[in-house]
């Protein structure tokens, strides 16, 4: 039995998860592309072997030709295209962030409920990332002592054009909002945001930002964004233990590619990859096909992140541009 995927939005990720469900996930069947650049749509269909494009996700999923989506659409359209979807009952990956506004999430989070079986499950990825899931084994087994605090690091090569400074908290730190609580099992309780010298490549727009979470049991977690940091895609976690540190790899290492260290000009120096594809390809990989095997099982996977959770990384991205905009800390909507 092969499940039917039609992906919507042929942009980065669009054409990466077409890749992949092409060539690495078995139990599926590319076989519809959506994007409103229908010449996107088709080079990406012709080059996968999908048989049909759309230039829009509705009309993909009214064609009768898939039996589930990936949307990979611009964020603002995940809501509306996921809510579409869901009422044709195909399953649904959507990419993070399920919205990035509140009332749009609670919008499908409600309606999602209201189902006799979950369909959906949301694109946080690094559930799926080797290092993040040995992190949490590793506090799991409470070897290093009890949990003190932890410091992330996110940097993206380049900024989206003109996106404002929320969009740092909307469309990247949703990223360690979704992965600090599940890696401790503990939800946040408060979050402040700061900044203080800004590049002066970005005009208008706060970078880099320090974001402070604060969970239930007193556990603070540091968050660094730089979204045009220009040497390279590098994303950083620790946690600071009572008996140790623990890290993930830093030179990040490429996954399954052997990670390239130079030296050269008495220095030592590693590769850095350009963004998230080639950092988190494992990852993509492992969270495709454990969707695909639930979909055609009629469930959505254990480990993805639900719409629940989602809605919940939605509210404390929220919390955080409100702490942005007036200042303090902000306690987080239950
Ligand atoms: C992008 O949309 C992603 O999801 C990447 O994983 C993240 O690192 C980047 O900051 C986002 O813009």
């Amino acid at each position: 039995d092969m499940l039917r995927v039609g992906v919507i939005g042929a942009g980065v990720m669009g054409r990466d998860h077409a890749r992949l469900l092409a060539t690495e996930v078995s139990g599926a069947r590319l076989t519809a592309i959506a994007d409103i650049n229908l010449d996107g749509a088709r080079e990406v269909a012709e080059r996968h072997g999908a048989e049909a494009v759309f230039s829009t996700g509705e009309e993909l999923i009214a064609s009768g030709l898939v039996d589930a989506v990936v949307i990979a659409s611009p964020d603002h359209l995940h809501a509306g295209t996921t809510l579409a979807a869901m009422d044709a009952g195909l399953a649904v990956l959507c990419e993070k962030p399920l919205a990035p506004t509140v009332e749009e999430a609670l919008e499908v989070a409600e309606r999602h409920a209201a189902l006799a079986r979950p369909l959906v499950s949301v694109g946080f990825m690094r559930r799926f990332d080797p290092g993040y899931v040995a992190l949490r084994k590793r506090l799991d087994s409470g070897v290093d002592g009890r949990l003190l605090m932890t410091h992330s690091v996110h940097r993206n090569v380049e900024a989206y054009p003109g996106s404002p400074s929320s969009a740092t908290i909307t469309n990247s730190a949703v990223h360690e909002i979704d992965i600090l609580p599940w890696l401790t099992r503990t939800p946040i309780a408060e979050v402040l945001w700061t900044a203080g010298r800004t590049t002066s490549l970005l005009p208008e727009r706060h970078d880099p930002q320090l974001l402070l979470l604060k969970d239930a049991d007193g556990v603070l977690h540091s968050v660094s964004m730089q979204v045009h940091a220009r040497y390279g895609y590098d994303v950083r976690c620790e946690l600071v233990c009572e008996r140790a540190s623990v890290e993930l790899p830093n030179p990040p290492s490429l996954n399954d590619a052997e990670p390239l260290i130079v030296s050269a000009d008495l220095t030592r120096g590693a590769a850095y990859a350009a963004d998230w594809r080639p950092r988190f390809e494992t990852a993509y990989r492992r969270e495709l096909t454990a969707w695909v095997q639930a979909s055609l099982a009629g469930t959505v996977p254990e480990e993805a992140a639900t719409i629940d959770e989602a809605l919940t990384t939605t509210k404390i991205a929220h919390a955080l541009v409100a702490s942005m905009n007036d200042g303090g800390w902000v306690t987080v909507a239950g």
